[in-house]
């Protein structure tokens, strides 16, 4: 059986131009065809398969939006966000090495580094070639990353970077690390750092119940002697890593979607089948309330994500917009998880059916990216102007 059927039952499809179509059944397929059949097994070894590196790059997924001349594939946000709803329809982990390479690694060059940054890393990050990690939380700063005390110092011809970062997804084989650290003067600034340099180091993280197919660790800094041609010179401030986030955090507002697809598709599916006292158990009342509320809540989160995709189109959303989908559609996505799991009874908590595997994914989910509070108190800020962070 055909394992992907888009509810749509808004004929959101309507709104979408050919090329969305295409990308978005290109990325469908690809995942249907290399990711769903190996995911399950990944996610129980805990591994990151990274025989599915060439694929991402071919459907477009490392760079969706960044220009063809860097390597990108040239798209809009919206082909973007498709894009990253497909491959979260497989597996919230491989979303984020997605995510992580786009919007983190990639962006950043592009938007603050220098023509000879863009030329040297883009096209091979583009590719799959190289692969890279972001770095941002620190062991004592996740929600408030401005606290960050890892440095660097001006040595004349180099800079000496120390510090660590935590839950870093990639970072056990990323080739490249966006690592963001203060100057002598407290300024933020962005790094970019090779693996191989002298006192970098990239521990992975291990007993993780959530996100086991996608591989996280630290970035450990001891002294790294970082060339000056590897700062980014085009954006400081911790507005700079915040830029990444939007773009992040929009694609995840997308993502979600299609975790929450999957785990809608794979409950109908199973309702129909499934026979207790002598019904299919989607004739009973109580569960056909979970499966309409499913559909509104995902038909909901559709219009955001495609609204704030004309929005970003056109260069105006804001972050507050941003804040506001990612946190709406990822406890979207976490509470259809929760009720589809139950649906299922027992079978509900194997690994024959995706879900509780998407349960257990959007945990991080949730919780990276800025939490389901933080983003409750960035929506809170904006429209009362009230700062409750501090
Ligand atoms: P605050 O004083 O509000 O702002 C500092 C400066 O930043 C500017 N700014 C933004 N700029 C661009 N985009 C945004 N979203 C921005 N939000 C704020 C702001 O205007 C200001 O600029 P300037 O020029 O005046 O200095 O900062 P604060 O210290 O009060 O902190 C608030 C804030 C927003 C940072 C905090 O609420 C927050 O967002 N915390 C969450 C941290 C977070 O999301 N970390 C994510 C780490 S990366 C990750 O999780 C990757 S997982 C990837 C995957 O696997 O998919
Ligand atoms: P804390 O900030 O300590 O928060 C703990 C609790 O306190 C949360 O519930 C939070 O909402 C609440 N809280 C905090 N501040 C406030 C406040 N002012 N008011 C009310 N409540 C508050 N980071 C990267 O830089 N790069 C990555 O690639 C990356 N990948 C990740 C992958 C995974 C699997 C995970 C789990 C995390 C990843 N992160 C990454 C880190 C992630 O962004 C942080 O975990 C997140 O920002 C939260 O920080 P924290 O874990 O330190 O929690």
């Amino acid at each position: 059986p055909d394992l992907f059927e888009a509810p749509d039952y808004y004929n959101i499809d309507d709104l979408l131009s050919e090329e969305h179509k295409l990308v978005r059944d290109a990325a469908r397929d690809w995942v249907k065809r290399d990711v769903s059949p190996i995911i399950e097994d990944a996610a129980q070894k805990a591994e990151f398969p990274k025989s599915i590196i060439g694929g991402l790059a071919e459907i477009g997924a490392f760079g969706p939006y960044i220009p063809e001349e860097y390597g990108g594939a040239g798209l809009d946000q919206i082909s973007y966000g498709l894009i990253m709803q497909e491959i979260e329809r497989g597996d919230s982990g491989v979303r984020s090495t997605a995510s992580v390479q786009s919007s983190l690694v990639m962006y950043p060059i592009w938007k603050y580094g220098t023509e000879e940054q863009r030329q040297k890393y883009l096209p091979k990050l583009a590719s799959g070639e190289w692969m890279g990690s972001f770095g941002l939380t620190e062991p004592d700063h996740g929600s408030n990353p401005g606290g960050m005390t890892t440095n660097f110092k001006d040595m004349g011809d180099h800079y000496v970077l120390n510090g660590a970062k935590l839950w870093i997804s990639n970072s056990p084989f990323c080739n490249v690390a966006v690592v963001w650290a203060k100057n002598e003067e407290g300024r933020i600034h962005g790094l970019i750092v090779e693996r191989g340099m002298e006192g970098f180091s990239t521990p992975e993280t291990h007993n993780k119940w959530s996100l086991r197919a996608s591989a996280t660790g630290e970035l450990i800094f001891q002294d790294v002697k970082v060339p000056k041609e590897n700062l980014l010179p085009n954006k400081s401030g911790l507005g700079a890593p915040l830029g990444c986030l939007d773009s992040a955090r929009y694609g995840i507002a997308w993502g979600a979607i299609g975790a929450a697809m999957d785990c809608y598709d794979t409950a109908l599916r199973y309702s129909k089948e499934r026979i207790q006292f002598g019904k299919p158990i989607g004739a009973f009342q109580l569960q056909q309330k979970k499966l309409a509320e499913m559909i509104t809540e995902i038909t909901k989160a559709q219009l955001l994500a495609f609204r704030l995709g004309q929005l970003k189109n056109e260069d105006r959303a804001t972050s507050a917009q941003i804040s506001m989908a990612k946190r709406n559609n990822v406890d979207m996505a976490i509470k259809i998880a929760r009720e589809a799991r139950q649906m299922l009874g027992g079978m509900g908590i194997t690994g024959e059916y995706p879900i509780m595997r998407h349960m257990m994914n959007l945990e991080s989910v949730i919780t990276y990216e800025g939490t389901h509070d933080i983003h409750l108190l960035i929506t809170g800020l904006d429209i009362t102007g009230f700062n409750a962070f501090k």
